[in-house]
């Protein structure tokens, strides 16, 4: 039976030698780490697991990397579903899902807003290491596209240019009367609902729980996927349609998932990693194989 690992590093330990805090990280990460048929002795240091990424991405050509809030947390964003989430500090009694709908928008604008400011927008928020390892990849031209539900505009920060967001971007914003653009702090500085010089309403250029998303977007993002020979899931619940249900159009061979917690998907995948993914992608950038971007 192999001692288990310590949830920030990896490195085999005793269970008694753990403080309170990290002994039910531990505990949870644990009962998490098991999926079914899953064998004690696979289990593999976090090390072990960059180096198996590592080796899946020196042979691959056509990777497509899939990314959801998981992916930001290390950029100080919350997620929606894990315990410090969006979804554990419910707003008078709505969901963020419920607040972030088409249907709540018309009709409570005002409560949309203040909920908006205090939580979707976080202005010094930078790039972590998932970020930068991928603009690595794509300047090697191994990346063909990130595929992403995030709004954050991260992976355009980091220099990617074939990024496909699905939901939108928190960085553009339009006044729905003339069309005029904004930038976040428009939306940030003002109070109540934010106002052109028109008196149109300005709004982020997000897609809302019942809206379509974007044809081309999603085309692009369909295409990709259909034509990668690698798909890296990474940082999503794969609880959100229609984008959880693009990850299906892969046929290529290598399906990798990152995730802390189970997703739908993980008894499709070649390689699951249930790890902090920003942890993982550290070390991978700092493995010097032949899987790290910079050989
Ligand atoms: P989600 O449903 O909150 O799931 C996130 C998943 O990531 C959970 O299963 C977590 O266990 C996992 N996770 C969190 N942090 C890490 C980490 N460091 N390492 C590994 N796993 C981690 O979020 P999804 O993206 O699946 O849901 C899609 C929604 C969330 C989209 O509509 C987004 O617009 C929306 N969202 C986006 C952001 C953002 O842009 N950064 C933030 C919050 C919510």
């Amino acid at each position: 039976m192999p001692l288990p690992r310590a949830p920030d590093h990896g490195i085999p330990v005793r269970p008694d030698t753990l403080d309170t805090g990290t002994l039910s990280l531990y505990i949870q990460r644990e009962m998490n780490a098991r999926p079914e048929g899953w064998q004690a002795g696979e289990m593999l240091t976090m090390k072990k697991e960059a180096e198996q990424l590592g080796e899946i991405i020196r042979r691959s050509r056509r990777i497509v990397f899939f990314s959801g809030a998981g992916v930001s947390t290390g950029s100080g964003i919350p997620d929606f579903r894990s315990s410090a989430g969006l979804f554990a500090k419910e707003e008078n009694g709505l969901s963020p899902e419920m607040i972030l709908s088409r249907s709540f928008f018309y009709l409570h604008p005002e409560e949309f807003f203040d909920f908006y400011r205090k939580h979707m927008l976080y202005p010094d928020a930078v790039p972590n290491a998932v970020h930068r390892y991928l603009f690595e990849l794509e300047k090697r031209d191994k990346l063909r596209g990130i595929v992403t539900q995030n709004i954050d505009g991260l992976h355009k920060q980091a220099g990617n240019i074939r990024v496909y967001e699905l939901h939108g971007n928190v960085h553009e914003n339009y006044c729905m009367e003339c069309n005029a653009s904004y930038p976040p702090e428009k939306i940030l500085r003002s109070s109540g609902i934010p106002r052109c010089d028109c008196g149109g309403v300005i709004r982020p250029n997000i897609v809302l729980y019942g809206e379509p998303l974007e044809k081309y977007v999603c085309i692009g993002a369909r295409r990709e996927i259909t034509n990668a020979d690698t798909l890296i899931i990474a940082g999503t619940s794969l609880a959100v349609e229609p984008a959880a249900s693009f990850t299906e159009d892969f046929r290529g061979k290598n399906l990798v998932i990152i995730n802390r917690e189970p997703t739908p998907a993980d008894s499709r995948a070649s390689l699951l990693i249930r790890e902090d993914v920003t942890e993982l992608f550290q070390l991978l950038s700092g493995l010097g194989t032949e899987g790290s971007p910079a050989s």
